[in-house]
């Protein structure tokens, strides 16, 4: 804000050459950082002033010099002084803070999204594209990036100091965090809430690769398959297309081009459906019936690890048409010894 940039990046390079502080390596690091400043400088000065008040005080009142004690009936412009000056500090910090807030909490539009399942005592990251990584995560520079969390234990915390980066990950419920790496590197991953005895083991190392290295590591590392290609195929193999291939007559609602939409359920209220959407109605279908269709969806509780409910969600977000539904219904209705494996191209699932 008000502070020389250049003022700046030496005393954070200082205090982090130092040990005393971590790295500033994404895009929020320096408005967070400012924060944080502002409020130990103004935990000096009040500490100060108050220090201040307490000794001088002591000296000049002390005893052989005031032997008779003075009443003093108070001060209106004393006492507004003194609750004005700190009330106005206390609101801009609230403002300030509430700014900050929005800044963290709202990812870009353009965020690529990467799955993060967290369990005692690792990290699993998961690529769109089909890269997995345990304990890693690797992430170009210069493009906001936002983690969609899950645990499938307890409750943990993912945390990138450098990064200033912190989310709960909750069993049950997927949470987001966003940031945007700037410096090429290697950073500490922590899980940040007690999680059990091996919660000090549970860390990890986030690298940020230049946005050629990055594709280069995409190359190398991919497994093969995107995480909506194995959604397709749990899709079949799980029977969901038996009720959502999208033809009239299918007793399930048509899934193509479903995700971000609204939907209205049969109470009337309406549903944006997200990532979070997508799997509870997967988990808990009869929690919300879509308007115009029975519930008879049953539940796939228990049935599908929160590895393959990623697959899946991330199948439905990409599904924009019903035509492979279609053609591995009709294959494996007809029953044919034929193969179903479907085109091995990549491509037409995944968005770039
Ligand atoms: C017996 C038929 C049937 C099967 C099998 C079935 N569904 Fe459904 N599904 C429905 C019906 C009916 C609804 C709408 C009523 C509701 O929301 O419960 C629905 C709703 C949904 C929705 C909410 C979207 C919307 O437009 O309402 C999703 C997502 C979904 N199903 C995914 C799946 C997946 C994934 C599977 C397989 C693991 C599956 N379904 C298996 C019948 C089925
Ligand atoms: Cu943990």
């Amino acid at each position: 804000m008000g502070i020389s940039p250049v003022l700046w990046q030496f005393l954070v390079k200082w205090l982090h050459n130092s040990a005393l502080f971590p790295a500033e390596a994404s895009t929020i690091a320096p408005y967070t950082d400012e924060l944080y400043f502002f409020l130990i400088l103004v935990s000096i000065f009040g500490t100060l002033v108050v220090l201040a008040l307490v000794v001088g005080f002591s000296v000049k009142y002390r005893r052989e010099k005031n032997p008779v004690a003075t009443q003093v009936e108070g001060s209106t412009l004393l006492e507004a002084t003194w609750t004005i000056i700190p009330l106005a500090i206390f609101l801009l910090v609230f403002v300030w803070g509430g700014l900050l807030y929005f800044r963290i909490y709202s990812p870009p539009a353009n965020s690529m999204n990467i799955y993060v399942v967290g369990k005692q005592w690792m990290w699993k990251a998961e690529h769109p594209t089909g890269q997995h990584e345990i304990n890693a995560l690797h992430v170009p520079v210069g493009r906001p990036v936002q983690l969609t969390m899950i645990s499938q234990d307890v409750f943990h915390s993912f945390s990138i100091p450098d990064f200033r980066v912190k989310r709960e990950v909750i069993p049950g419920r997927y949470s987001t965090v966003w940031f945007q790496a700037t410096d090429p590197g290697v950073y500490h991953i922590f899980c940040t809430q007690y999680c059990g005895t091996q919660h000090a083991g549970m860390i990890g190392e986030v690298t940020a690769l230049t946005p050629d290295d990055y594709q280069k590591w995409l190359k190398e590392s991919t497994s093969g398959m995107s995480l909506a290609q194995n959604g397709e195929r749990l899709f079949a193999s799980m029977g969901c297309n038996s009720c959502h291939s999208g033809n009239a007559a299918a007793r399930g609602p048509n899934l193509a081009g479903v995700y971000g939409s609204r939907l209205t359920m049969n109470d009337g209220s309406q549903v944006l459906v997200n990532d979070a959407y997508l799997r509870d109605s997967i988990l808990n279908p009869s929690q919300h019936v879509t308007a115009g269709f029975a519930p008879i969806m049953p539940t796939y509780q228990g049935q599908i690890s929160e590895d393959g409910l990623i697959d899946l969600v991330e199948y439905i977000k990409q599904l924009q048409s019903n035509y492979r539904v279609q053609q591995t219904q009709l294959t494996s209705e007809s029953n044919q010894a034929a193969p179903t494996t479907p085109p091995q191209s990549s491509n037409e699932m995944v968005k770039p």
